[in-house]
């Protein structure tokens, strides 16, 4: 990596271990700050301005918002552009759709609720478990999120385990010959399932090869680093150039804006609006103590608002 990564994520984060693996594939070096697995997270809401969810990536004064740019980022300081989301083709996009928006949330939904019960109780105790589970409970309101009950959820994700099985039985990886993004946007819903149902994965041959092969990639080389840390590269940075921005943009640049995702976890965060290229939406904040900041998103699944 020739640019020093902060992630900010939890160990149980899926959308994290989509990222880990990404630093395992090209054996980079990152920095790591863990943060609770609710709100409040002070170790990272002061960079971003309150967006909620994990994992999000920090490069001095910029801060990257959700998996999919975090990705583009990782594939740019890597020189590595199979991690860009960008370069996949129709047919694997669909499959990293159908893992990502119809089985993600299946992955939690199809595990019997005693047993979820008890992998919550181990993972936090009974204080814990009720705050998280009132965190989450709180987290789709307002988006546009319908997780499926049961059986439905149990058949999504046999839909998805029946597609990859198929996929792989001519190539090693989801998206042909070598690692991909596809594979980790694949692999982390199932992840998931795995980790919280604390059972194998009930998969084809294909699959259960491929979940082995994409597990043992690993996670790279982490150091664990501080609070302090984290915020003295903000501090001591200026933001990088900001891009060129597209021709017609849907609020005029320098509109105080809040940007929020339309899914889940809807908690916009507020600055001015610095930059909207075709795939991202750059918001500058300027912050006491940590100087101005620059917070990245994605455009696709994002909404702009002008204050
Ligand atoms: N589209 C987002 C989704 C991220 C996401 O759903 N993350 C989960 C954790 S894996 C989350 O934030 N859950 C609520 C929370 O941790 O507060 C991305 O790709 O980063």
């Amino acid at each position: 990596m020739n640019e020093s990564m902060i992630l900010h994520h939890y160990d149980a984060s899926p959308y994290a271990e989509k990222i880990r693996l990404m630093f395992g594939l090209t054996n980079a070096r990152w920095q790591s700050l863990i943060s609770p697995v609710q709100p409040p997270r002070p170790n990272v809401d002061p960079l971003t301005g309150g967006y909620r969810r994990i994992p999000v990536a920090q490069i001095g004064a910029d801060i990257f918002c959700d998996s999919t740019l975090i990705a583009r980022e990782i594939a740019r300081a890597t020189d590595c552009p199979a991690l860009d989301p960008g370069n996949v083709d129709a047919a694997t996009a669909a499959l990293m759709s159908q893992a990502e928006k119809q089985a993600f949330f299946a992955a939690i939904t199809a595990i019997p609720p005693l047993r979820l019960l008890g992998t919550m109780l181990l993972a936090f105790g009974p204080v814990g478990t009720y705050r998280f589970a009132k965190d989450r409970a709180g987290l789709l309101k307002g988006g546009t999120v319908r997780p499926p009950k049961g059986a439905q959820a149990q058949a999504i994700l046999d839909s998805l385990m029946d597609a990859l099985e198929t996929r792989l039985a001519n190539q090693p990886w989801v998206g042909g010959d070598a690692a991909s993004v596809a594979d980790f946007t694949v692999y982390h819903p199932l992840w998931l399932h795995v980790s919280c149902n604390r059972r194998p994965l009930k998969a084809g041959p294909k699959v259960t090869a491929w979940y082995q092969r994409v597990g043992d990639l690993g996670h790279g080389l982490r150091e664990d680093i501080t609070q302090d840390q984290a915020f003295a590269a903000a501090r001591t940075a200026e933001p990088r150039p900001l891009p060129a921005s597209a021709s017609e943009v849907p609020v005029a640049l320098g509109t105080m804006v809040d940007v929020a995702p339309a899914d889940y976890g809807l908690v916009p965060v507020t600055g001015t609006l610095a930059a909207v290229t075709e795939d991202r939406i750059i918001v500058a904040r300027s912050h006491a103590d940590l100087g101005t900041l620059h917070v990245h998103f994605p455009r696709a699944g994002y909404s702009i608002n002008a204050k």
